[in-house]
């Protein structure tokens, strides 16, 4: 197996967190965005959608997209389970773990791309070039205040995102919240529950990566 990766890049650290935690190590090809090797005639031999991350079977089949990557490495290396214990918790991890994908990763992807001058009619990722509109960046930056808040709320009788349970939700929440930074969008002063949990997760080894 072999992993598209780019070290400086959101979605693809989701990948690496969830792989630290699992022990699992493979072949890893560094993408670099900035330089525009998504859209290198090589790559997109590999993958149509000019995105990381990417997962290329021995047999060279492609899995993109973090969340079927990692529910890929889950089956396959269930050592260190992140993805829930029983029915109940696998639901609420994949609850979770869709709300923070689409209220918080999408939101800050919104306001970053909508604004980013490197990023003229680049607002989404993937093969299709599409204009900024400044109106979708302000509405990104409202959704984050509101993610930031509900967060905050939940996790002030919450140790985890779901319960006492370390899971793929706990990574992709530390990491829109590192993403909301490029957006200026740092944890509010007073969140005392979200900086008291960011801290925790941050503090894991598998954060560094
Ligand atoms: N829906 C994809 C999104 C992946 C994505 O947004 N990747 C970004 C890097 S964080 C990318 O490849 N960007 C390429 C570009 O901006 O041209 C997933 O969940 O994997």
């Amino acid at each position: 197996m072999k992993f598209y990766d780019c070290k400086t890049a959101p979605s693809p650290r989701r990948v690496r967190v969830f792989m630290a935690e699992k022990n699992i190590s493979m072949e890893t090809i560094q993408i670099d965005l900035a330089k525009g090797e998504q859209f290198s005639d090589a790559y997109k031999a590999i993958t149509p959608l000019s995105e990381v991350p990417l997962l290329v079977l021995d047999d060279g089949t492609t899995i993109s997209q973090v969340n079927a990557i990692c529910q890929y490495l889950e089956d396959i290396y269930p050592q260190n389970p992140l993805y829930g214990r029983t029915p109940l918790e696998r639901a609420q991890v994949e609850s979770a773990n869709s709300q923070i994908h689409m209220n918080g990763f999408m939101a800050v992807a919104e306001a970053f791309r909508n604004t980013t001058p490197g990023l003229k009619n680049r607002a989404m990722p993937g093969p299709h070039d599409y204009i900024q509109i400044p109106e979708l960046a302000e509405r990104g930056l409202l959704r984050l205040d509101h993610f930031f808040a509900s967060l905050e709320q939940h996790l002030a009788d919450s140790q985890f995102i779901v319960g006492d349970y370390f899971s793929i939700a706990d990574i992709s929440a530390m990491i829109c919240i590192d993403f909301a930074k490029w957006v200026k969008k740092p944890i509010p002063e007073n969140f005392e529950h979200l900086k008291r949990w960011h801290g925790e997760v941050s503090a894991r080894p598998s954060a560094a990566t």
